[in-house]
């Protein structure tokens, strides 16, 4: 199989993190792709011209990473989202929560590359309220993921970290010390090391 990806897609780092986490390296090819450059492989695969993107050995290809995340996790036998209940309901919800937040990040981003005066304050000011909301909601759910190992974790610590990326002025860990030790554990793993984006990104 094939999984399209962008270095610094927050997305895709997701889903390659998880596969690194599960030891699939050998089964999921990693291929680089600049979907900004319309490549017609990926938009042959994803119609939406977005990464990450997977193409797999039979069946159509997938897109959407909560989608691609699923599907990774039913390759083995190694739960990193719950089958069913409760616990399955708090892990997807964390997922949508900092795929939500990453949204919001990239939102800010593409209105503050504008030429100034075709900025607007609404705008940035709007994404910037809900990153801030956003991150007091995780601070104070914190327990219902902060030792978990599953896909709810790690991808609240993914869009923490690209906060660092897209947003540093932020300066998110010195509001949150808790949330700033949950995301420094994951960064110690092997997936988020070998995820790393580039530090020109
Ligand atoms: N909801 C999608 C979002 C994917 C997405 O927006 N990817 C960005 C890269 S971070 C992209 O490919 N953007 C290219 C474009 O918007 O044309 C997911 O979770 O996979």
């Amino acid at each position: 199989m094939k999984l399209y990806v962008s270095p610094t897609s927050p997305y895709a780092r997701k889903c390659r993190a998880l596969i690194i986490e599960k030891s699939l390296e050998t089964r999921i090819q990693v291929i680089e792709t600049k979907p900004l450059d319309d490549p017609s492989e990926l938009q042959a695969l994803n119609p939406l011209g977005k990464v990450p993107a997977l193409e797999r050995e039979r069946g159509p290809a997938l897109m959407d990473s909560p989608l691609i995340c699923e599907y990774i996790d039913g390759l083995d036998d190694e739960n990193w989202i719950p089958a069913r209940g409760e616990s399955r309901i708090l892990v997807m919800r964390q997922q949508a929560l900092a795929d939500g937040l990453i949204d919001l990040t990239i939102g800010r981003r593409i209105e503050m590359q504008r030429e100034k005066k075709l900025q607007w304050d609404y705008w940035s000011g709007r994404w910037e309220a809900g990153i801030r909301r956003t991150l007091e909601t995780l601070d104070s759910d914190r327990q219902q993921f902060e030792r978990s190992v599953d896909l709810g974790a790690l991808s609240v610590a993914v869009a923490l970290c690209y906060l660092d990326l897209r947003f540093s002025e932020l300066d998110w860990r010195a509001q949150y010390p808790e949330l700033d030790a949950f995301a420094k554990r994951w960064q110690a793993r092997a997936s988020f090391i070998e995820t790393e984006p580039p530090a020109d990104a």
